[in-house]
Order: C-alpha cells, then structure tokens, then sequence
C-alpha cells in the first residue's frame, strides 16, 4: 500500500530543494539542515572564449567544462569593471565601484579601501555562521596607509568578515613579493626587515630597468624596477628575501591553503574565496605545466588554472562534499594578451581568441572587459544547463544573504540585487539591468547596450586592446550584434536619450538596488 505520507526526501524534491543537503531558510528552521558551502573560484584576467565550455578549442581546460557540465553556464554574466581592484571591490561590498574615489588599480602600498564594519560579502556569511576565508589575490590594500610588513598588518581580510586569509598581497606583479597569512609575512626573518616603496628607489637591489641581464623574462612595457626571482616588478622592495615567493610555485602553494581551509572545515558550513594568480602577468606557470597548451606561458598557465579548479574539485569529492557546496567559477575581468612582460603570448595565440565573440578585453568598456566565464554548481539543486539571465558578481552579496535566510539592512550593498533564482536556475531572469564601469561607464539593458561619450583612446597602444571609448555616444544591440560592431545610436536617438537619462539617474543616487 502507497504510504500518504511524504517522506522528507519527497518533500525536499516538491519544495525545490535537493535530498538530504539542501538549505530552504524559509522552510526549515535554523539547524535542521545544513547550509551549503560556498567556493567562489576566481580566476584573474581569464577571458570569456579562454575555456572550453566557451568554445576555446586551442587550450584545454577539462576540469573546468566537467564543472559547467554538472552546473549552470551563464553567458551574459559580468564582473563589475574591466579591471581587477574595482572589480573585486564590487563584489565584497555590493556597491558600485566608480560610485568611490580610489578603487582604481592599486598599488601594494595602498590602504585596505574596504572599512571595517561596513556590510560585505564575507561578514554576511560569517554572520550566518559560516567559516570564512580567502586565499590568493587580495589587492583591495592592506592597513591603514603605512603599513609595517614587518609588524603586525592591520585592518585587512579579517577586519572585514574573513577569519582565515592567505594572500598575495596586490598582484603578481607587484612588490611587496611575499604571502601574508593572517596579519603576517610568511617565513619573514626579522633581521632583513622588508621594505616597500612606490616612489623612489628603495634599498640596493638590482632593477629591471639598469640590469636586464639579470632577467628571466623581460617587460614590453612597465615593470622594470625590483628584480624579484629573476623577475622586474612594478614597485620597489628590499629585505624579506627568505619570505619572497617563488612564482612557480604560486599556484601549488595557493592550492593547498584552498584545500587545507576545506580539509580543516569540513565539518561546519564554509565560505573560500579562491583567488588565484593566474592567468595574470608574470605567466610563470610550474615547470610541469611549461609547454603544455603549445600557446606558450599565457595558454600554460590557463592549464595550471584548470589544474586548480581540479584540485579543488577533487578535494570536495574525496572529502564528501559535492553535494553540500555551492561552486561559483568565475573572473575578475576579461583577458588581456601583452600585458606588460616579453612572454609571447602575442607570438603564440595559434588561432586562440581569448574574448571569444566579444569586442574588446580587459579594460574595456567593449564587452570582452567584464563579460566574463561564469559557472554555478550545487549538484542536485542548481539546474544544469545555460542560462542566459543578466547577471553580476556584484549580485553575490544579496543572494548570499538571501541563500542564507538574511535581510539587509537598507544601507548595504547599495548596488547588489538578490538574482538567487537566477543563479540556481529557477528563474531565466536576473537583473534588469547593470552599469559597467571600464575607463567610461556603459549601461546594459535588456538587448541594448548603451557606451556613454568619452574622450580617452580608443586604442590601447600598450596592450593593442580597442577601449571602447569614443567622444559620441554608442549603442550596439548586444542580441545580433554581440560583437558590437555596429554602432546604431543615431537610428534610435530615443533609446540613446532613455539609458542615458538612466545612467544619470543611477550616478545620482546613491544606490541601485
Ligand atoms: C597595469 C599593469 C598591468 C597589470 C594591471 C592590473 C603596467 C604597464 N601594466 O597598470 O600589467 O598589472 O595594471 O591588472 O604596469 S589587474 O588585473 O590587477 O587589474
Ligand atoms: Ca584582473
């Protein structure tokens, strides 16, 4: 005789929500299940055609289709500028990064730009009893202004809702060239104090720029002051020399905090934000990925990369916890080729087109800038497949709360939208609409795409990427046109007057959300 009553598997399934695993905040109370993990998997400069699943042919990325197969694709999915520190700024805070001064590209030496206190993406989670911790990039700044590598380093990750970090501090390319682990340089010996400058030289050591005999890899552009393993960077430091990183082994280093952060809390909802180097300059992937893709170091280190992405993959499913996390892959801004180091990556493209179908790359206001990889995985809740829904890193903060039964406060996140539906695969919409931020501001609208009027150069002449400015308005209409080669602002002068006003209206105010 069938039994009338449901089950609780049954009615996970009718409510929407996976056997066993799920977390429906608004129908299960607090602690009568658990709570998904969370691992956002953030790639650097990783471009929308850099991976297979986005139709790259030419370099080989397995772990990252086996990811988009099992979850949710996106492609019309946005970082929220076309550069790093806006981007990830955005995504932490839920609040526009041009709407405040000093979130452009950082120096090592800045101060953290995020406040302790205020609302972010981390404190949300912690807030929901979640573990919390970030490993790899930070470049948002650490302290206060005058930070002492030497001492104690403070505010940064953990003043803002993280409880474990492991960081490069700015970028690859950037002094200081060491990790810090909590508020600590790893492996610093006291008595060769590091020092760091942006200004003038500082200490002895060689540079770049007056001994590049001494370099293993050469600038096109940029990056000639210290020589840190055999490598000019942007900036100056001396001392710290048993703490320096090695850039070969940046991505196993990093890969095993990020498994040993899951290890270590496999027990207790957790929330990583895995923030890798690659495929940022230096490209100096481990020799055991040297030569791999056959496109030199840009394409071996988008090998490394999917290697990470295993990693950490695998990690999950030795330990259990496939069905009890929720995956974001994804990056910070699109791909740039010749980033400022002689590493032939031009020479050696071989037919690889790292925008894809898009226009432009990393900082521009085309969309190749900001439209970016992006997969969603939670095997068992999250449907499989595509989506085309409009959606923006910057929307994290909201559906995070909203994924963990939380209310923000009005003032948080001015800028980011609850698109939880959309990331699980219930809803095919996301937002109605996203501003984009690159060297000019650019609305996006249902099909429409608006450029608002801008002066710079249209064409980087360092990095040969077109910028997308032009001192006319534009507008492309991204649904047969994705490319955007077709600029129809003066036969629809009425839709060119409505995103402009709105994109007025949007800076006006303090909030969008
Ligand atoms: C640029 C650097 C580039 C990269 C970028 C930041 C030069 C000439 N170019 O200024 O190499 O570091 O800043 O990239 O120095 S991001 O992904 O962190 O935004
Ligand atoms: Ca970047």
């Amino acid at each position: 005789m069938e039994s009338h009553i449901l089950t609780r598997r049954t009615f996970m399934r009718i409510v929407g929500c996976s056997a066993a695993t799920a977390f429906c905040p608004s129908l299960l109370k607090a602690g009568q299940t658990r709570k998904p993990n969370v691992v956002i998997i953030y790639a650097d400069d990783l471009g929308y055609g850099d991976v297979g699943c986005y139709g790259a042919t030419e370099v080989k990325t397995p772990n990252i289709d086996r990811l988009a197969s099992q979850g949710l694709r996106f492609t019309n999915a946005h970082s929220s500028s076309a550069t790093c520190t806006p981007s990830r700024y955005a995504m932490l805070t839920g609040e526009y990064p041009w709407r405040k001064r000093g979130t452009g590209v950082l120096p090592g030496s800045a101060a953290m730009i995020i406040s302790p206190g205020r609302t972010t993406l981390p404190s949300i989670m912690q807030r929901a009893g979640y573990t919390t911790g970030v490993v790899g990039k930070w470049h948002l700044g650490l302290g206060d202004g005058n930070v002492d590598w030497n001492g104690q380093i403070k505010p940064g990750p953990l003043e803002i809702g993280f409880d474990y970090c492991f960081l490069i501090p700015a970028t690859g390319d950037r002094v200081p060239c060491v990790y810090v682990e909590n508020r600590h340089v790893v492996g610093l010996d006291s008595s060769d104090p590091i020092q760091v400058s942006y200004g003038k030289s500082i200490g002895n050591e060689p540079t770049g720029k007056d001994h590049p005999e001494l370099l293993k890899m050469h600038p096109s552009h940029g990056h000639n002051q210290t020589i840190v393993n055999g490598i000019s960077r942007i900036g100056y430091m001396s001392g710290g020399k048993a703490a320096r990183w090695v850039d070969e082994d940046m991505a196993d280093t990093i890969t095993d905090k990020a498994k040993a952060f899951i290890e270590k809390h496999k027990q207790e909802p957790f929330f990583l934000y895995f923030s890798t180097h690659d495929i940022h300059v230096p490209r100096v992937p481990h020799p055991r990925f040297v030569g791999e893709s056959g496109l030199g170091p840009r394409g071996d280190a988008i090998v490394q990369f999917d290697w990470c992405v295993g990693q950490i993959l695998e990690t999950l499913e030795r330990l259990g916890l496939v069905e009890d996390t929720l995956v974001i892959f994804t990056s910070d801004n699109g791909p740039v080729v010749d980033d400022g180091y002689k590493d032939q990556a031009v020479e050696k493209l071989n037919g690889h087109t790292p925008s894809g179908p898009l226009r432009g790359g990393k900082y521009s206001a085309f969309d190749a800038g900001t439209r970016i990889p992006f997969v969603v995985r939670w095997p068992g809740r999250v449907k499989k497949g595509t989506s085309d829904a409009l959606a923006c890193q910057i929307d994290f903060l909201s559906s995070m709360a909203s994924l963990t039964g939380q209310k923000l406060a009005a003032e948080d996140a001015p800028d980011s939208i609850n698109i939880l539906d959309a990331l699980l695969g219930d809803s095919p919409a996301g937002r109605d609409h996203l501003v984009e931020h690159a060297g000019t501001l650019s609305l996006i609208r249902g099909n429409w795409k608006y450029i608002a009027p801008s002066r710079g150069a249209k064409m980087s002449r360092m990095t040969n990427i077109e910028l997308g400015n032009d001192p006319q308005p534009q507008l492309y209409d991204l649904k047969n046109d994705l490319g955007e080669k077709h600029n129809v602002a003066e036969d629809h002068p009425d839709i060119v007057a409505e995103m402009a006003a709105m994109l007025q209206k949007i800076r006006q105010q303090d909030r969008s959300r």
